[in-house]
């Protein structure tokens, strides 16, 4: 098994069905990852171990995953200089937006990545990853290269099938 490129921390193992998604992207591009439970606020001395030894443990990039008060992605960001993706779980608070304005409202001077707190946030965070791989990993830039074109071709298949439906505005 190659050694984790990729390093996910849930901030809770209920946040786990939310990142589904994001796991079986980085499967799909072939790039090995691993998944730690570690809370910001409940587990902060490993928080701090595993983050701070992750460059010398060969890691490129690391994903916060939190909901709420969620401080994880920017501890993360704290105490390593590799490249921080956060990702606001969904709450019942207006969708999540608690957990969006925790992670993405960070001080100068600690950048975390931010994507959306629905449904593509996960996704977009192993795409991102990906792509900062990929500035080095030619075989990785090759793979996302083919996502997207299959992502455009998927695009232009359901617009020949609603187009050719929708003829004469109506529905044939
Ligand atoms: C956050 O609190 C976690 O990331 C999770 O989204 C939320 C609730 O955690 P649990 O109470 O379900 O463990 O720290």
């Amino acid at each position: 098994m190659s050694p984790p490129l990729v390093v996910w921390f849930l901030g809770s193992d209920s946040d786990l069905p939310h990142v589904e998604s994001g796991l079986a992207q980085l499967r799909e591009l072939g790039i090995p990852f691993a998944v730690r439970i570690l809370s910001a606020h409940r587990t902060p001395l490993q928080v701090d171990e595993v983050a701070s030894q992750a460059r010398e443990n060969g890691v490129k990039v690391l994903i916060g995953v939190a909901g709420g008060a969620a401080h994880l992605a920017g501890v993360l960001a704290s105490r390593t200089t590799l490249p921080v993706i956060g990702v606001p779980v969904p709450t019942s608070v207006a969708g999540g937006l608690d957990s969006l304005l925790s992670i993405v409202q960070m001080p100068s001077g600690i950048p975390v990545a931010t994507v959306a707190a629905g449904s593509a946030g996960p996704k977009n965070a192993a795409l991102l990853a990906a792509r900062i791989l990929g500035v080095t990993d030619p075989v990785v830039a090759e793979k996302l290269e083919q996502h997207r074109a299959a992502m455009t071709r998927a695009v232009l298949e359901k617009d020949a099938r609603v187009s050719r439906q929708y003829q004469d505005g109506v529905p044939t």
